[in-house]
């Protein structure tokens, strides 16, 4: 566990998929964190649009980090990862390599406009019906979202386990968030069986340690192929994973 210093507050809620890649970070290195469950996209108090949270996090997005020692915040998840992995000299997560870290940092850039789709065209549809995201918007990012999965298949896991190599990076885990909440083990949004070395990867990231804990919300929201969930159903889902987290911080 580290020391007190280290300890930072993070803004978010576990049913979003930024905010799961750190949490599971977080959790992978025992690095002690406070979460404060932000809502995102409410004006209220606690909500990713109020002018309190604007201060933090200008772009009104979570996850967002606070140290407590120094009052540093950070947005973006990508750029939290790099940073407190530099920071706190996680060198497996995110290797000191130049040409390794610089493969990560070209996935972390890919992801926004390939795998990160998955929420835009398959989750946040059912989820976050609130958005109203047009049908023409929806069908171009499941084009973006397909052709990143083809990708990943033909070239990022062609040749190993990871995305970069043979461990798991920080890379794996912004991807695996993201294109893992889609698989039959959650959502149940995407067919997965054409894309084999996509697959084979998803069930190796499944047994990382934390990944139970950290998609525990995701989990409750159960098959979304047929049915999508109310806002308590929202609500509980993210309260229990809240909760399960705490309790996982309390035993470490
Ligand atoms: N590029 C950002 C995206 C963050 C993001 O889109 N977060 C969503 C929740 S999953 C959010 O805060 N939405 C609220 C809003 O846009 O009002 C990151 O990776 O941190």
């Amino acid at each position: 566990m580290t020391t007190e210093e280290d300890s930072v507050i993070l803004y978010g809620v576990p049913l979003s998929q930024p905010v799961r890649a750190v949490i599971w970070t977080l959790l992978l290195k025992d690095q002690d964190f406070e979460l404060v469950m932000i809502n995102p996209g409410s004006k209220g108090e606690m909500g990713s649009r109020n002018p309190d949270y604007l201060r933090k996090s200008p772009s009104g997005t979570i996850p967002c980090i606070e140290e407590r020692a120094t009052g540093f915040v950070l947005s973006e998840a990508h750029a939290i990862l790099c940073y407190l992995s530099r920071k706190n000299g996680w060198d497996d997560l995110y290797p000191t390599n130049i040409r390794i870290r610089a493969k990560i940092d070209s996935y972390l850039h890919y992801h926004h406009r390939g795998a990160r789709d998955a929420s835009l065209g398959l989750f946040a549809p059912r989820v976050r019906k609130d958005l109203n995201i047009p049908e023409v918007m929806q069908t171009i990012s499941i084009t973006l979202l397909t052709r990143a999965i083809k990708l990943l298949d033909s070239a990022w896991l062609s040749e190993s386990p990871f995305l970069t190599g043979h461990g798991m990076t920080i890379a794996d885990i912004a991807a695996y968030v993201e294109i893992g909440q889609l698989h039959h083990r959650f959502t149940n949004l995407f067919d997965f069986g054409p894309y084999p070395n996509v697959s084979k990867w998803l069930d190796r990231m499944a047994l990382v340690e934390h990944h139970d804990n950290v998609h525990a919300s995701l989990q409750a929201l159960g098959n979304l192929a047929e049915k999508s969930p109310t806002i308590d159903d929202i609500k509980d889902a993210n309260k229990m994973g809240y909760a399960l987290i705490n309790e996982v911080l309390r035993r470490s």
